[in-house]
């Protein structure tokens, strides 16, 4: 046929017909994989990092469940300031305050008309104060969302465990959702039924969970007054507990649950489903991660040197919003009413860590691939996971759940930190990837993950490639990617963690990979010009060890970590009654987290043999620092003796000032003397429990 420049015209014009026709043919949009989230849920997702604020009675009481008999004359604080409250978290980069308006002991910090066991009666602002009032124009004032927590167990209301009581706890959930504007979280705590005051009859109540709060019609009255709120508690209905207070969820974790399961009661006996959630779980019911900053809920001072550290919350960080849920981190506002400075410190040391782990997406708007793109239309292409848009998403043809993604980074570019997200609007679909990277021409894989759902950010070495592939190996239905970012996290240069084991053997050990650490042994400062750890080293004698950590690249170093040691305690033995008792090798091993908390009651004595005749000229001694009313030695008295029959009077005496504030290292010095053998006499106790708990056990010798 001969082309005429009519026929060559016509072709073009039929080509871009079919062209037009092609691409203006509607690609349909993948079904969605029920069960899906609601808009109110699909906020809250968004909200990801939040505070708890646990200050009411027990501040004050100096408990963590108050019985409910505590008097409204307690409740008193000094300087109470939600906007320190809000300045806070905002500056932390928490979205919203979630306060413990009451909590089992029924203390409430609005004046409620329903009871006089609130602040109304009490001496703050005399009377006329109004704690959820306040939080509420600071939330405003900071551009926070507000939660309430209202516990449905109350210890201190006479009709608990009677229908009339019901009728109380929704007058008083109808007065938070109606007084305070917009409440985003309603949390309803599963803690429910025990011994209490109840008005004064001081005896156990149980209530039948899967009855007794007729959870329907209470859960109505949120719904219908706050409309937007979710509803947390263990099994949902909108959030469920994620089965610890310890800050973490399962690596797998998916947003649904058989709730129906669960829901009569509210209970969930087998925490793994809180933690992972269940595949085919019939309603979406993501998780929160409640966790507090301290090891209580609630203020003590005890507790003040053991607020979280960097490194714990960076792992609690990566452990929640890493793993596909929101982070609820505590504050135990003290007694004057403030989120006490050292809470503030160490928030904000998390807040500049997240904030300098993802400063730089090295994957924004690079160029990227698919092995699949549904209908190979424009609007599911793969360049979507790196557009900054949560709108539009890489997805592929129905049926296939085997699919490639792959960016472009144009140079080799250094990473650490992998972050994906599903567009869960259309449901959690993803249950297996894998990450490549390559390097040198070659593909590596360098992760092989389970579930995404709305964030999974991955931690990884420290990976220099070109193109970085994420590989679905399995889902539910075709993937909706709708984010993926990179990021190279800066190194955490924190002062290292020194130990040393009863036999003298000294490690020291840095939180992130890849950093020196330099130290001395004659008391001077460390810098980069002193001894580089290598390995685990010997301290057999008094010896002061001072390192720090160095990153030679960042020329940066941390703050000095300090040592004391004296003799290694290879030698040293338990003797008479204690000398079998497995526990109480540990007040020697040098680990602070491990005990030994004896049997019996003060006084009681523990000798200590050493194995060998030293000048003693002091000791020192650690309470068990676990958590809840661990055992503390008070008034003690301490006897050297050569042969342990002949003691004599005893070289030191008398109490461990503020131990219970403050179970800190107690040191006492005292005129050498010598000896082989050590009783410490334990004779009173700073709980009113009486256990006995040493952490660590040390001398000091001359
Ligand atoms: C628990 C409560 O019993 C604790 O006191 C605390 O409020 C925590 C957040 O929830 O179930």
């Amino acid at each position: 046929m001969k082309i005429t420049p009519e026929l060559n015209s016509f072709c073009l014009i039929a080509g871009f017909i079919v062209l037009l026709i092609t691409s203006c043919t509607q690609v349909s949009p993948p079904e969605t994989v029920l069960p899906v989230p609601s808009e109110r849920q699909l906020a809250w997702h968004e909200l990801e990092f939040y505070a708890f604020v646990h200050f009411n009675m027990n501040t004050f009481s100096g408990m963590e469940w108050g019985m409910g008999d505590e008097k409204p004359e307690m409740f008193n604080p000094t300087e109470l300031n939600c906007r320190q409250w809000a300045r806070v978290c905002k500056e932390a980069g928490m979205k919203g305050i979630i306060l413990t308006a009451k909590h089992h002991d029924g203390f409430c910090l609005w004046p409620s008309e329903y009871t006089e066991h609130s602040v109304k009666n009490s001496p703050w602002k005399n009377g006329k104060g109004d704690v959820l009032k306040e939080l509420a124009e600071a939330c405003e004032e900071y551009g926070l969302k507000m939660g309430v927590y209202l516990s449905p167990w109350d210890r201190n209301h006479a009709d608990y465990g009677m229908p009339e009581y019901i009728t109380y706890f929704r007058n008083q959930l109808t007065e938070l959702l109606s007084n305070y504007g917009e409440i985003y979280e309603v949390w309803f705590d599963g803690a429910n039924g025990g011994d209490g005051y109840y008005g004064g009859a001081n005896e156990i109540r149980k209530i039948d969970r899967a009855t007794y709060y007729d959870w329907g019609n209470t859960r109505k009255i949120v719904r219908d007054l706050q409309p937007d709120a979710c509803m947390f508690s263990d099994a949902g209905p909108d959030i469920r507990w994620v089965g610890n207070e310890e800050g973490w969820a399962r690596e797998t974790n998916w947003c649904m649950l058989k709730r129906d399961d669960f829901v009569a009661t509210g209970v969930v006996s087998d925490r793994e489903f809180l933690r992972a959630g269940q595949e085919d779980g019939t309603h979406w019911v993501p998780a929160e991660v409640d966790v507090s900053i301290r090891p209580g809920w609630y203020y003590h001072k005890y507790e003040d040197h053991k607020v979280k550290s960097l490194p714990h919350l960076l792992d609690i960080y990566y452990n929640s919003i890493g793993r596909n849920a929101s982070l609820l981190i505590n504050f135990p506002v003290d007694t004057r009413g403030l989120i006490h400075e050292k809470d503030v410190e160490q928030i904000m040391k998390l807040a500049e860590a997240v904030k300098a782990d993802f400063e730089n997406n090295l994957a924004a708007n690079k160029s990227v691939s698919a092995s699949n793109t549904r209908g190979n239309s424009k609007k599911y292409k793969a360049d979507n996971v790196t557009d900054g848009f949560a709108e539009t998403s890489w997805i592929t043809d129905d049926g296939v759940t085997k699919a490639s993604v792959t960016i472009d980074l144009g140079q080799p570019s250094e990473f650490n930190r992998f972050l994906v997200q599903e567009d869960i609007s259309l449901g959690q679909r993803v249950k297996k990837f894998t990450v490549e990277a390559f390097i040198n021409n070659t593909w590596k894989e360098i992760a092989s993950e389970t579930t995404i759902g709305w964030k999974r950010i991955l931690r990884l070495p420290n990976v220099t490639a070109t193109k970085v592939r994420m590989n679905i190996i399995d889902a539910k239905a075709c993937p909706v990617i709708s984010n993926i970012e990179l990021y190279k996290a800066p190194k955490v240069i924190i002062e290292p963690d020194i130990i040393r084991d009863k036999y003298g053997l000294v490690s020291i050990s840095t939180y992130s990979e890849g950093l020196d650490i330099y130290y001395t042994l004659d008391g001077t400062e460390p810098g980069n010009q002193s001894k580089k750890y290598t390995e685990p080293f010997e301290i057999i004698k008094r010896t002061v060890l001072k390192a720090i950590v160095v990153d030679s690249e960042m020329n940066k170093q941390s703050d000095v970590s300090l040592a004391e040691f004296d003799v290694a305690k290879t030698k040293w033995k338990m003797t008479g009654e204690f000398e079998d008792v497995e526990g109480a090798q540990l007040i020697f091993d040098g680990n602070e987290e491990t005990a030994w908390t004896l049997r019996d009651t003060p006084p009681v004595d523990i000798v200590i043999d050493l194995g060998e005749t030293l000048n003693i000229a002091g000791f020192k001694y650690l309470p068990d620092q676990g958590r809840g009313n661990p055992g503390i030695i008070f008034n003690y008295e301490l006897y050297i003796s050569k042969n342990r029959k002949i003691w004599g009077k005893p070289v030191s005496k008398g109490e461990f000032s503020n131990i219970r504030n403050s179970p800190i290292w107690q040191k006492k010095e005292f005129q050498a003397k010598k000896g082989r053998f050590i009783k410490l006499r334990a004779l009173t106790v700073a709980e009113e429990n009486g256990r006995v708990g040493i952490a660590e056990f040390d001398i000091l010798t001359k």
